[in-house]
């Protein structure tokens, strides 16, 4: 059990917890792997969730029993993000997962500090796209991590950047990867998406839409978590 004395701080991961990216990553990627005459299935690309640009394209080449060069990956990564980013290219505040903004406004409101704990390299850009930039105390992305998650690092970091003890965070999570880089990194686990996948979250929320802090709190009751939740 994990003992949060003070809650500090909140991480987000960003594809799948703040907008809704994932489905264009799957596209691209899709089309990428089409192009090489091969397919892959929505539960493989489960697997994707919260994995680096080149640890997926791995991935996907050998369902495919395809092997490239290191230059052929390159290229190949390369072209996803290209293809990726044309997907993306109209993403606005409209693409922000339901509630998540409001929920943002309502940890600023009780001083809670926020962070950004994204694998993606595009993760600023996106941010910036959404104009989400002021809600964040510190970003954390795919440029700034040597270990990707399962890794604690990229939560690690955002702690370290927020200045914050990591046992008084709370980190969202819609990928198993994430919530285990959060629960190894020490910090307290919340899953965004089905109960199924996200089992070893200490709590599963289904989205952000009429979450609210006061109501996340007394659902962690295992948690001796407390928060100023005055005005
Ligand atoms: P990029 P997250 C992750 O973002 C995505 O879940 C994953 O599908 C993607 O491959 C990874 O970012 C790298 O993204 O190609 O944009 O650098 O969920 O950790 O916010
Ligand atoms: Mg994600």
């Amino acid at each position: 059990m994990i003992t949060i004395h003070r809650l500090e701080a909140c991480v987000f991961d960003l594809d799948g917890v703040i907008v809704d990216t994932a489905k264009y990553h799957y596209q691209a990627w899709k089309d990428l792997a089409n192009s090489l005459g091969f397919d892959f299935s929505e539960a493989q690309n489960e697997l994707l969730k919260g994995v680096s640009r080149m640890g997926s394209l791995d991935l996907i080449l050998q369902w495919g029993g395809v092997e490239k060069s290191k230059k052929e990956k390159e290229a190949l990564a390369a072209w996803k993000n290209e293809h990726y980013l044309e997907l993306i290219e109209s993403l606005g505040i409209q693409d922000a997962l339901p509630g998540v903004v409001d929920f943002l406004k309502e940890l600023s409101k009780h001083g809670i500090k926020i962070g950004l704990g994204s694998a993606s390299k595009n993760a600023v850009k996106i941010i910036s796209k959404l104009k989400l930039n002021s809600h964040f105390d510190a970003i954390v992305d795919g440029t700034q991590v040597t270990n990707g998650k399962p890794h604690p690092e990229t939560f690690q970091l955002a702690c370290e950047k927020l200045k914050v003890a990591p046992k008084n965070t709370i980190v969202f999570e819609d990928a198993p990867k994430g919530v285990q880089a959060a629960l190894s990194g020490g910090m307290v686990a919340v899953g965004v998406g089905s109960e199924e996948s996200l089992s070893e979250a200490h709590l599963v929320i289904a989205g952000f839409e009429s979450l609210y802090l006061e109501h996340l709190i007394n659902k962690l009751p295992t948690l001796e978590l407390t928060a100023s939740t005055s005005n």
